[in-house]
């Protein structure tokens, strides 16, 4: 069932005892969105946890370790996930069918909650816990606020893509005036790389290549690549940023080899073209300007996959 914002705040008010997942490979946004609702929870005086996969270093200041203490949780709250597949293998067997309330901002959302939060507009799964907070009359601490300004940012790209509205802009500006420190966030989550990132993008850089015109430009991870600069998929995540920066490239293309052998295909567009079309042939989904989807097979069947449906919707363009 769809709740909505004030719905969801009161489904929260009533229980205790609250297990918050997110998706795997978590990202700014999924690492923001699961501490601001921890810690908002947490003033409500709630017992809450968490599980979370590998955070990276850049994105980890929201993380408690005391969020992990275990208990027997009796609800389950999940943040910024699309579809209960996205959930880690582990969480998606104790408790994809067992998701009381689902927080989340994707356009191809696949229900599997029993209540469902849904804001397509929202820019993050962060604005839409604002949105809530804020709706309810709830006061936002600094801790909340510094979390929600993460994934605000990060799935905004620091606020230049234009899935930012006068409203995530609102929601930024009060989280500033709430405390959240825009510039040494920006700076820790922007502007640092380690040695380490830098010498893993020279590699991944040389692995480019253009296609049709110009307009697609792929670039392929090896796991070779993580070992020869000691880095790991968990912090080379703004990799997927880079192929659609080049001038003219309307789809980006980073494809990802995982230890299991599999691929992940992470695309990036432009208008007119839909990021969230081409993965979903692959049964991924997403934005329509970002999205993902996983496939298997040798690299290069994998790469002519996803090129022969990119090749497509490039086709009359
Ligand atoms: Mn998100």
């Amino acid at each position: 069932m769809n709740v909505t914002h004030n719905e969801a705040f009161a489904l929260l008010e009533k229980i205790d005892n609250i297990l918050i997942l997110t998706h795997r490979s978590p990202d700014g946004d999924a690492v923001g969105s699961m501490f601001a609702l921890y810690y908002a929870l947490k003033e409500m005086g709630k017992n809450v946890r968490c599980i979370i996969d590998t955070v990276s270093t850049a994105l980890s200041f929201p993380v408690c370790e005391e969020a992990f203490t275990e208990f027997n949780e009796e609800y389950v709250v999940t943040v910024d996930v699309a579809d209960k597949k996205l959930l880690t293998e582990e969480t998606l067997s104790l408790y994809g069918d067992k998701v009381y309330l689902a927080i989340d901002h994707h356009e191809a959302n696949k229900p599997f909650a029993e209540n469902m939060l849904l804001d397509a507009n929202a820019s993050a799964a962060c604005e839409v816990i604002f949105d809530m907070l804020e709706g309810a009359g709830k006061e936002i601490s600094k801790k909340t606020a510094e979390a929600l300004y993460l994934g605000v940012a990060t799935d905004t790209g620091c606020f230049r893509y234009p899935n930012t509205t006068a409203h995530t802009l609102y929601v930024a500006s009060e989280l500033v005036s709430k405390g959240a420190p825009n510039g040494e966030i920006n700076r820790i989550v922007f502007e640092t790389k380690s040695r380490a990132y830098v010498q893993f993008e020279t590699l991944a850089m040389n692995s480019l290549k253009t296609y049709f015109d110009g307009k697609c430009a792929v670039i392929v991870i090896t796991q070779d690549m993580y070992k020869r600069t000691g880095t790991s998929e968990a912090d080379t995540h703004s990799i997927a940023a880079l192929p659609r920066q080049i001038e003219g490239v309307l789809a980006g293309v980073v494809i990802k080899e995982k230890k299991d052998g599999t691929y992940k295909v992470s695309v990036r567009t432009n208008e007119p073209v839909s990021a969230a079309e081409i993965c979903e042939t692959f049964g991924g989904g997403g934005h329509r300007l970002a999205a993902g989807c996983e496939l298997s097979g040798r690299q290069t069947e994998v790469v002519n996959a996803v090129l022969k449906v990119i090749g497509e919707a490039l086709k009359d363009i």
